[in-house]
């Protein structure tokens, strides 16, 4: 088959999750083509049958806001004409659902299936906002397929959507390789001897709720010796790393910034912290379980779906700091329940989210769509 993937090349688990997916089914023998406005950050272009096609959005004197939906349409129709798609997977719904439909329009009548897996905010904030929710139903109800990757996001699609057609769920997965516990991956990555490493990856973003992570690591601090370690950037970082010097704990809080290579860092953490007001799933929360590395958050959206309370990890309510950090301080000093947490974390994380299960997944997904499409008009 010949897949087009349309999704944000940034370091957000959505595009992460779609690179992913592409290399996945590259591998499988499909031909993938990933058309979008930079080479997302976990690609590998040297991949056999993997294809990168960058969206140009030309400026223009009259464009205060350059049409990029518009350019990203144009794009996939080129691509779909002369690399012979048969399928475009838009990751998130906005803009990407509405390029590929409309692309679709414009191909007929060439038949192109359009999937569409919604990730997150593209359902629970950006899709929800006036300016956006007609548009965002549109591109759902028009897409020949729509899945969710949790059980909680598919709910509230259903909700807020109404939409005609079914919303399957398929979950994000990890590769186990990629994702594993390294021996001694405890010592350096700013975790010194006898000190024990908090890590917190995202892009600090409010939903994050960043300011939690420093809350927790203080109280953690004042009762074991541990540094913490902010991967990613964002609007929140300036606020967590003053609310670090106001605590008098910024020593021992490293922001680093954005890296690609986030998976030799996560099996160097003790504990990772999650506590965003809303995750729809949380795939660094399962990377870092991969890792054999617990994780901590609030009982809220997906999380639950990928956390186990008490058996890969500790969740809270939202907000509650204390709690999440008296869960932390219990964990890390209980060698023996540390370990089996790690091991059941690890142990869940790789039996659960297997790319074998979820890629299959998505191949009968843009199966099933082709076989659906209209037959184009024979030739005259
Ligand atoms: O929806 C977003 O905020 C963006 C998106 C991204 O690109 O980072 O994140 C969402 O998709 C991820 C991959 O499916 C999920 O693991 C994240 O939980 C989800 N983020 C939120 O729901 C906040």
């Amino acid at each position: 088959m010949r897949i087009g993937i349309a999704c944000y090349p940034t370091f957000g688990g959505s595009g992460v999750v779609a690179t992913e997916l592409g290399h996945e089914l590259a591998r499988r023998g499909h031909e993938v083509h990933f058309v979008t406005y930079a080479v997302p950050s976990r690609l590998n272009v040297f991949a056999e049958r993997v294809s990168y096609h960058e969206v140009a959005v030309p400026t223009y004197p009259l464009f205060t806001y350059p049409p990029y939906d518009l350019a990203l349409a144009t794009r996939i129709v080129d691509v779909a004409l002369h690399e012979g798609l048969d399928v475009v997977h838009a990751h998130y719904a906005l803009p990407h659902a509405i390029s590929a439909h409309l692309a679709r329009e414009m191909l007929l009548p060439r038949r192109l299936g359009v999937v569409t897996t919604l990730h997150g905010t593209d359902v629970t904030i950006v899709g929800q906002d006036r300016s956006y929710l007609p548009i965002t139903r549109f591109g759902i109800e028009r897409s020949d397929a729509v899945t969710a990757v949790s059980q909680y996001l598919r709910k509230v699609t259903e909700e807020v959507f109404t939409p005609r057609q079914e919303i399957e769920v398929v979950p994000n997965f990890v590769d186990p390789e990629r994702w594993r516990p390294v021996a001694g991956g405890r010592e350096g990555c700013y975790a010194h001897a006898g000190s024990r490493l908090l890590l917190h990856v995202s892009n600090f973003r409010p939903v994050k709720r960043v300011l939690d992570v420093v809350e927790v690591f203080d109280r953690v601090r004042k009762r074991v010796p541990c540094c913490l370690l902010m991967v990613g950037d964002g609007p929140d970082r300036p606020a967590a790393e003053e609310l670090c010097r106001r605590k008098g704990i910024a020593a021992h809080a490293h922001f680093v910034g954005n890296t690609p290579a986030v998976e030799t860092i996560v099996p160097a953490a003790d504990l990772y912290l999650l506590p965003s007001d809303s995750e729809s799933f949380g795939l660094s929360a399962l990377e870092a379980q991969a890792c054999g590395i617990p994780v901590l958050g609030y009982r809220a959206g997906g999380l639950p779906e990928v956390v186990v309370d008490g058996e890969t990890g500790f969740l809270r309510e939202v907000g509650d700091v204390d709690g999440l950090a008296e869960a932390a301080v219990g964990v890390l000093l209980d060698d023996q329940r540390y370990a089996v947490v790690a091991e059941a974390s690890r142990e869940r994380a790789t039996r659960l989210f297997t790319a074998e299960e979820m890629v299959s997944r998505y191949v009968a997904i843009y199966e099933r769509v082709l076989a659906a499409l209209p037959e184009p008009p024979a030739e005259p």
